[in-house]
């Protein structure tokens, strides 16, 4: 039972099938995506299902995230609830708002994790300390 959480929503692409093998999922800016797309990057060669990734929240950053290759566990906070998914189908993506902790872990050795965000790189957006992320969290209620 997942619960409640603010800035969270999943989003399921179209599965493009015709006559021919293969399938084709499409991504567009302010349709299914709901922001402007800055910014694409892409994680891979995770050679250990122990490898811990994310373990930050973004102040303003949106993005979507979709494991388009092999599988991984998300886990999202919003400093109130916290839900775990398990990510393998690559036309099913995850829209993270901001301020959501989010952690990925449990790779799988051929994991390919796409991301597409809503802003250029910038470190000043993140915050990497957990206490900090409540302390923020709480200032806003
Ligand atoms: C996120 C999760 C899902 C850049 O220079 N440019 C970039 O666009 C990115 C994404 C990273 N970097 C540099 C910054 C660090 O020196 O790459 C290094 C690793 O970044 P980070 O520790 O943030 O990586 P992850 O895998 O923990 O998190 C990444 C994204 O950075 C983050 O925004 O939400 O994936």
């Amino acid at each position: 039972m997942y619960k409640e959480i603010e800035g969270f929503k999943f989003i399921e692409l179209p599965r493009i099938i015709d006559g021919r093998d293969g399938i084709i999922s499409v991504a567009e800016q302010n349709r299914n995506i709901p922001f402007s797309i800055k910014r694409v990057y892409y994680i891979y060669d995770l050679k250990s299902d122990l490898s811990v990734r994310g373990m930050h929240a973004h102040k303003s950053l949106e993005q979507v995230l979709f494991c388009v290759n092999g599988r991984f566990e998300l886990i999202v906070d919003d400093g109130y609830n916290k839900n775990q998914f398990k990510m393998d189908t690559p036309n099913l993506g995850i829209y993270l708002g901001p301020m959501l902790w989010h952690e990925m872990r449990k790779f799988s050795e051929n994991c390919i994790l796409l991301v597409l965000a809503s802003d250029y790189f910038n470190e000043d957006d993140y915050i990497r300390d957990y206490s900090e992320f409540l302390s923020f969290i709480r200032q806003k209620r």
